[in-house]
C-alpha cells in the first residue's frame, strides 16, 4: 500500500544506529568528541631564538632553502577549517589555522623527480612521515595561527605543520626540517607499533597488535 518514502514520512524518527550518525559522519571509528584542545607530545616544549631560528627544506631538491620566520610568514596565507583526530581517540572538530598551504610552498621549490615522500623533522626529536601525494590537499599546511591567534608554544609555535586527513601525530608541532624523499621511512610513532598510513575512517592506528592504549587516558592531560 505504501511505498518506501511513504512510509519513511510517517515513521517517528528514530535514534540513529550509531552516534557517528548523529554527527553527519565526521567522527571516525572509536573516536570521543572533544570540544577543549588537549596538549599531546614527548619531551618538552622548546625555546626559540627566532634570530637562529630556520625552516630547512632539502633531500630530493634540485636546491636546499633555509628559510627564516620572515621568510615563511612573506609566503602567501591560507586558512583552513579542518577536523583533527589523535590516535588516543580524541576528536575536535571545525579548528581554524592560518599558515601556508603545503602546495605554496612546493611551488617555491624544484623537486627532483625521483621525491616521492615526505619526512617532517621537528623538535624535540620528533620526526614522521607522509607520502608527498598525500600534502597536495587543499587543506595540508605549515600553521602559524590557531583560532585566530599566533599558535601558542604548547600547541607548536613557530611553526607546525596540519594534516588534517592523517591522525593528528602526522601534524609536527615545531617542525624544523621538511626532507623530500626517494623512498618512505618510518617516523618516531610509525617506528614504534603505529600505522604507516594513519587513516581515521580506516581505523589505520597500529602497524601490528593493537597497543594498550586506556580508552581515557587523553582525558587525564593537559588541555586548553
Ligand atoms: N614535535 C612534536 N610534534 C608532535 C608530537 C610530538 O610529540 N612532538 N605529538 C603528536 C601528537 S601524538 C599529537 S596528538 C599532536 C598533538 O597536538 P596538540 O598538542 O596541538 O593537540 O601533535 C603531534 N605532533
Ligand atoms: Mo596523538
Amino acid at each position: 500500500m505504501h511505498n518506501k518514502a511513504e512510509r519513511l514520512k510517517k515513521a517517528k524518527p528514530i535514534a540513529p544506529s550509531s552516534a557517528d550518525e548523529a554527527l553527519g559522519g565526521r567522527l571516525p571509528p572509536g573516536q570521543t568528541l572533544t570540544a577543549k584542545f588537549p596538549i599531546l607530545h614527548e619531551g618538552e616544549v622548546p625555546r626559540y631564538d627566532m634570530e637562529k631560528w630556520r625552516l630547512t627544506v632539502d633531500g630530493e631538491v634540485e636546491e636546499a632553502l633555509e628559510l627564516t620566520y620572515e621568510d615563511v610568514l612573506a609566503l602567501p596565507t591560507s586558512r583552513i577549517e579542518c577536523d583533527i583526530h589523535c590516535v588516543t581517540r580524541w576528536s575536535k572538530f571545525d579548528t581554524e589555522w592560518e599558515g601556508v598551504l603545503f602546495k605554496d610552498l612546493l611551488s617555491r621549490i624544484k623537486l627532483k623527480p625521483e621525491a616521492r615522500y615526505v619526512m617532517f623533522h621537528a623538535d624535540p626529536d620528533y620526526e614522521t612521515n607522509v607520502p608527498l601525494s598525500d600534502l597536495l590537499m587543499d587543506n595540508v599546511m605549515l600553521a602559524y595561527r590557531y583560532a585566530g591567534e599566533p599558535l601558542t608554544d604548547k600547541h607548536g609555535w613557530p611553526l607546525r605543520t596540519i594534516v588534517p586527513h592523517r591522525y593528528f601525530w602526522k601534524s609536527a608541532k615545531w617542525v624544523r626540517r621538511i626532507e623530500f624523499m626517494k623512498e618512505d621511512r618510518p617516523g618516531f610513532w610509525e617506528r614504534n607499533g603505529f600505522h604507516n598510513e594513519a587513516d581515521p575512517f580506516e581505523d589505520q592506528r597500529f602497524s601490528g597488535e593493537a597497543l594498550p592504549i586506556p580508552e581515557d587516558e587523553w582525558t587525564r592531560k593537559e588541555f586548553d
